[in-house]
């Protein structure tokens, strides 16, 4: 089995890139251990427990020769958050919008993973991750030619742009290796310059406890109080630094309906108000096997209210003052609501 007909076949399960990296100690796995010891996770601390494993795949799977490096593109042709400014809508980001890439991605891998082991021969070992695993997904990528790591920390293809998911499977296979690929940044630093909340602290390094993405995902409780008004109206994630990379600037294909990456009716550009007055069951119901799950009803209604208060939208605030769904009253999200009314009404 060469390295050519895996590719082939990747293709054939859905994957727009595939390349090969050797799994070797890669100069920027090495970067991991000053970002975590920068504070840059934050609350991230299972980044900090598996470090030992992310900085090298041989560790994860002592047999591993090869990462064959995976992405699959999720762009719609639904208009950048750049194109929606003071519009009211609330700002979701645009990897969320679809079924939860885990389980779509994970099944495709595994059809690879079971398709090449009917052809390896005895011996033959692979571990499939897409996201989750203790793997620094964008160095392999790079390695493997699928992209370069941009100034936004983000795997960038020429042809294609950053709007990818990465997934790779780790193989004992010594398969023919891709050639990395290079920094096309240039001098450019509109990522740098756009970002809202300056997260980006230098080309190429990212301080998660600043980024929005992490603010309104990944951060478990109370969003701190200075950082509340730079969420503006991001009620989940954040595409900024992606949308303003001229790597990304060609408008997307139109959609295949069939595309498992298109919004759900609810996440569809609802207004922060319309988000707001949706009842907690049906945002439940909207969630559901979605890779919103990850921060829950509850999260996003604390987002909610700190994008009302961030934005000042009259209609929203009303609706922070009207709507008493049972999570509105959570102690998490009422302190949130309180924060928004109160610097609003005073
Ligand atoms: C933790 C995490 C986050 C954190 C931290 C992000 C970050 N930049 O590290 C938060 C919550 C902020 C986040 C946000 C997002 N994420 Co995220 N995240 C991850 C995760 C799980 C681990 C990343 C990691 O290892 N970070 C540790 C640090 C050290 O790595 P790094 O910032 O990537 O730094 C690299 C380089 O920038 C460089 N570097 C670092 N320091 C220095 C210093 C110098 C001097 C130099 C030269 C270079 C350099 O080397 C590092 C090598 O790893 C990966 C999945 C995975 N297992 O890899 C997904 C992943 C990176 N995320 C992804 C996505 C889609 C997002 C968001 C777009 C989601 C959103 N819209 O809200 C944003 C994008 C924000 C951004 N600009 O990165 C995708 C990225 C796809 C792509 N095209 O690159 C991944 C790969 C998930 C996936 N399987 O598709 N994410
Ligand atoms: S995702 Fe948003 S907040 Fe995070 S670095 Fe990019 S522009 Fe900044
Ligand atoms: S916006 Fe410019 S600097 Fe940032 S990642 Fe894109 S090309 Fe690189």
């Amino acid at each position: 089995m060469t390295a050519d007909e895996i590719k082939a076949r990747a293709a054939e399960l859905g994957f727009a890139l595939c390349g090969i990296a050797p799994a070797a100690a890669h100069r920027e796995l090495g970067f991991l251990r000053e970002w975590l010891g920068r504070g840059y996770a934050g609350e991230m601390h299972y980044l900090e427990r598996s470090a030992d494993r992310r900085e090298d795949v041989r560790a994860v799977m002592p047999s591993a020769r090869s990462v064959i490096c995976l992405a699959t593109v999720y762009n719609t042709d639904r208009p950048y958050s750049t194109e929606l400014a003071g519009s009211s809508q609330a700002l979701i980001a645009r990897y969320a919008w679809g079924e939860d890439y885990h389980d779509v991605i994970q099944q495709r891998m595994q059809a690879l993973v079971e398709w090449m082991r009917e052809r390896a021969g005895a011996g033959f070992e692979a571990r499939a991750y897409v996201d989750t695993g203790p793997v620094q997904e964008r160095v392999y990528a790079q390695y493997a030619g699928l992209g370069w790591i941009g100034k936004n920390t983000c795997v960038i293809n020429p042809e294609i742009g950053s709007w990818l998911f990465l997934s790779e499977i780790i193989c004992s296979l010594a398969l023919e290796p891709d050639t990395p690929s290079l920094d096309q940044c240039g001098s450019c630093r509109l990522c740098i310059d756009s970002c809202p909340t300056g997260a980006i602290v230098d080309p190429y390094v990212l301080d998660s406890t600043r980024c929005l993405s992490y603010l309104t995902i990944e951060l478990k409780g109370e969003m701190p109080l200075d950082q509340r008004e730079s969420v503006g109206a991001h009620a989940y994630g954040c595409d900024i630094c992606q949308e303003v990379c001229p790597w990304n600037a060609q408008p997307a294909e139109p959609d295949d309906p069939s595309s498992p990456w298109l919004p759900r009716a609810a996440f569809d550009g609802p207004t922060l108000a319309a988000l707001w007055r949706t009842p907690d069951a049906d945002l439940r119901a909207a969630m559901k096997r979605s890779a919103m799950t990850r921060a829950g009803v509850r999260r996003l209604r604390r987002n909610v209210a700190v994008c009302a208060g961030a934005t000042g939208d009259a209609e929203a605030l009303t609706a922070l003052r009207d709507v008493r769904e049972p999570l509105c009253d959570d102690p998490l999200v009422a302190e949130h609501v309180h924060w928004a009314l109160e610097l609003h009404d005073g």
